[in-house]
């Protein structure tokens, strides 16, 4: 399955995702999409919605400690709840929707997630750092929300002002 990036200011990136009932061929194709257009995109972590897919899916390739990206550590979360969070932390946050744009944001510093695997089995984590995170940003997607929704107003409208200059540059011959 050939899947496209779609990009801020796209208002499909708005939507609430839906829980996935099947698990079945169409499931693993849109899983499999999403992780060849994820590393193709230089990614570290994708939501279904942002390949045009309104549903409860995500996929994470954490680099490991020689920052590289094995298709072992592949983690895809269906249907993922968080069941309990603590502490706090900020990290520069990028999105693959959002292209060129990093900015702080705060987060959970620790997550637990009830979620399913592509075979419907249900699996708890437990994550902090850089996965935590990661988490975090890719469920806000399932909830149409995008990490540049977190800003303050005066950040936001910075940004809005960037990006514009940025797409224009972009039009550019
Ligand atoms: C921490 C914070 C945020 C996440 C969410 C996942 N984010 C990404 O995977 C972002 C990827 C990204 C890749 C880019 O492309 C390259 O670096 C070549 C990029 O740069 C451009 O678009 C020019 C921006 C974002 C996980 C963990
Ligand atoms: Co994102």
């Amino acid at each position: 399955m050939t899947l496209n990036i779609v990009e801020y200011p796209d208002r499909k990136l708005k939507e609430k995702s839906v829980n996935v009932e099947l698990f079945d061929q169409d499931l693993y194709d849109l899983l499999d999409g999403m992780y060849n257009v994820m590393m193709e995109s230089n990614g570290i972590g994708l939501a279904a919605i942002q390949v045009a897919h309104a549903k409860r899916i995500l996929i994470l390739s954490i680099p490991d400690e020689e920052s590289e990206q094995s298709k072992e550590d592949l983690i895809e979360m269906i249907n993922p709840v968080i069941t309990n969070k603590s502490g706090e932390c900020v990290y520069q946050e990028g999105c693959l929707s959002v292209p060129s744009f990093y900015e702080d944001i705060i987060r959970f510093e620790s997550i637990s997630v009830n979620y399913q695997d592509r075979d419907g089995n249900t699996k708890i984590i437990e994550a902090d750092g850089l996965l935590s995170i990661a988490i975090q940003h890719e469920m806000d997607h399932l909830e149409g929300i995008l990490f540049i929704d977190r800003l303050s107003y005066s950040r936001r409208k910075k940004f809005e002002k960037e990006y514009k200059r940025m797409q224009k540059e972009k039009k550019k011959p």
